[in-house]
């Protein structure tokens, strides 16, 4: 009998987390499908792989980066940790809590480079179209090798997509944005924090991306920085020269007016209105189709297609859990295709799909939503092997990240956490976060005065 074929699309911390299950269970005896990762930029790990460009790559693909630069952590990396790799078994130390983009994009490649499992990978390769023909029970992509602009038809027996849900943007339209005599961009075209210095800066949103682009504005010398939300301010203790107000109503020339009656002129706005689900290449009836959401609707275990369960989806939840929880996904779903679980019928997958919808929907607030996003992962791993994850131990550092943020917005990366795996206390970063301008992985990894956290 032929050998089964995977395809897995995207090469970002979901897809490789497929790679890694599967090659996991290969040294553990097991006969393993054979596996092709197709990945449209030139190198792996998603969106920690850092690009200068926006709008269109150069092949004419739009860009799928939304990370900037300066960016780190926006949270405690105990919390993140994959069980089978962690940070000191990577970096040969221990390192501060929350490091920058290039530490964390060199954390994931290290983990795929170190098990041999590149040569599943196949870099500038974009999946154009996906159909599944219920005659043969194949899944066929048509997919594009953009350095030689060659079109293949390949059939695989199951397909991951794990192509990241934070790169096509949600904008929002005021009264007289059009004409605004300042700079508009949405929070996917935002690069570098330096070309505001010294300008009045409005964010429109009030979830990660609008507090961390101000935050990062306000680092690099912005004059102002005005957030707007819509539903609900952030609340934080803002430095005096930021604050918040509801939400945009009109702009004039350079002013723009909020809802609560105030005025004021803007140099920039920039519309950290977040990302939409977008899978273009995905035929109807394979298509999901959800809000950045803790449980998108139609699939099993937050993974499996329900209509076609050999269609899975890794990583499309909303995130505080990150690389452990696409791992907890991959594990999964690798055990369903290697047999060792089997998936229930459809109906009682649906039931599942809405017992745990009716369970998202009960969630109140960020400290629920941890716990939600807790048993979610803890479901996953339960009948898998994969290594021991203390989730109650990273749901608790979770609710201490909120509180240190609460706090103090501009310190809490400064805090150091126990990894999990270890036990050992992450040192505290030689400069404190607001003062690190460079953001460098040799900086950060040049720790003169690193010292254990008490
Ligand atoms: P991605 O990282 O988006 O990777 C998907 C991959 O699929 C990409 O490489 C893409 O090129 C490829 N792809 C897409 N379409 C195709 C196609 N048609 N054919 C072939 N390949 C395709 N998480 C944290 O844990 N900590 C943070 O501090 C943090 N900060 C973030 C900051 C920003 C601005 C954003 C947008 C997200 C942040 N995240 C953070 C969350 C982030 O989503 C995850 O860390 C992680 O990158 C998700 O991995 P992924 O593989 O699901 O998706
Ligand atoms: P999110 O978390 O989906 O948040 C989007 C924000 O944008 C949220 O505050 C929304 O307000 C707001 N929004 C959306 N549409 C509008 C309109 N039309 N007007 C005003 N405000 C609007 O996206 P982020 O980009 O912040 O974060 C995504 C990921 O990137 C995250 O996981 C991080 O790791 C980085 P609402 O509260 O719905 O009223």
């Amino acid at each position: 009998m032929a050998k089964q074929r995977i395809a897995i699309i995207g090469a970002g911390p979901s897809g490789l987390a497929v790679l890694r299950a599967f090659e996991s269970a290969r040294r553990k005896g097991a006969e393993v499908p054979e596996l092709v990762c197709y990945e449209r930029q030139s190198d792996y790990g998603g969106l920690w792989n850092y690009t200068w460009r926006t709008g269109i790559d150069e092949y004419g693909e739009p860009v799928h980066g939304s990370m900037y630069r300066y960016l780190w952590s926006n949270g405690p990396k105990e919390c993140l940790e994959f069980a089978d790799y962690g940070f000191e078994e990577h970096f040969g130390r221990p390192i501060p809590s929350y490091p920058p983009r290039a530490v964390l994009h060199d954390y994931i490649k290290g983990r795929i480079e170190k098990s041999g499992i590149t040569h599943y990978i196949r870099l500038n390769h974009t999946v154009r179209w996906v159909t599944y023909d219920s005659d043969t029970d194949k899944f066929t992509l048509a997919v594009k090798d953009l350095t030689t602009d060659n079109v293949t038809n390949e059939v695989f027996d199951y397909v991951f997509v794990a192509c990241g849900h934070y790169s096509t943007p949600i904008t929002a339209q005021f009264p007289g944005l059009d004409k605004f005599l300042g700079r508009t961009m949405h929070s996917h075209d935002f690069r570098s924090a330096d070309e505001f210095a010294g300008k009045d800066v409005l964010c429109v949103g009030s979830s990660y991306s609008s507090e961390d682009i101000g935050i990062q504005c306000y680092k690099y010398g912005a004059k102002s920085v005005t957030f707007s939300w819509r539903t609900k301010p952030m609340g934080f203790k803002w430095p005096e020269t930021l604050d918040e107000r509801e939400l945009l109503v009109k702009v004039e020339g350079k002013k723009c007016y909020f809802k609560d009656g105030s005025s004021k002129d803007f140099d920039a706005i920039v519309l950290c209105t977040g990302y939409a689900n977008h899978f273009p290449f995905m035929e109807d009836a394979l298509r999901l189709k959800s809000r950045n959401r803790l449980y998108p609707p139609n699939l099993y275990k937050g993974v499996f297609w329900w209509s076609n369960p050999k269609c899975m989806y890794i990583g499309m939840q909303d995130q505080y859990y990150t690389f452990n929880m696409f791992d907890a996904e991959a594990w999964y779903a690798r055990d369903v295709i290697l047999g060792k679980i089997a998936l229930p019928n459809p109906g009682a997958m649906m039931d599942d799909i809405q017992k745990w919808t009716t369970m998202e929907e009960n969630v109140k607030d960020a400290f629920e939503a941890i716990d939600f996003q807790t048993e979610f992962v803890r479901d996953l791993i339960a009948p898998t092997d994969y290594p021991r994850l203390d989730v109650d131990e990273v749901a608790r550092m979770f609710k201490v990240w909120e509180h240190h943020k609460s706090e103090n917005i501009l310190t809490y990366r400064d805090q150091a956490f126990k990894s999990t795996l270890t036990g050992t206390v992450a040192p505290v970063h030689h400069t404190p976060w607001m003062k690190a301008l460079d953001d460098s992985l040799e900086t950060f990894l040049n720790q003169p005065n690193a010292r254990a956290a008490e």
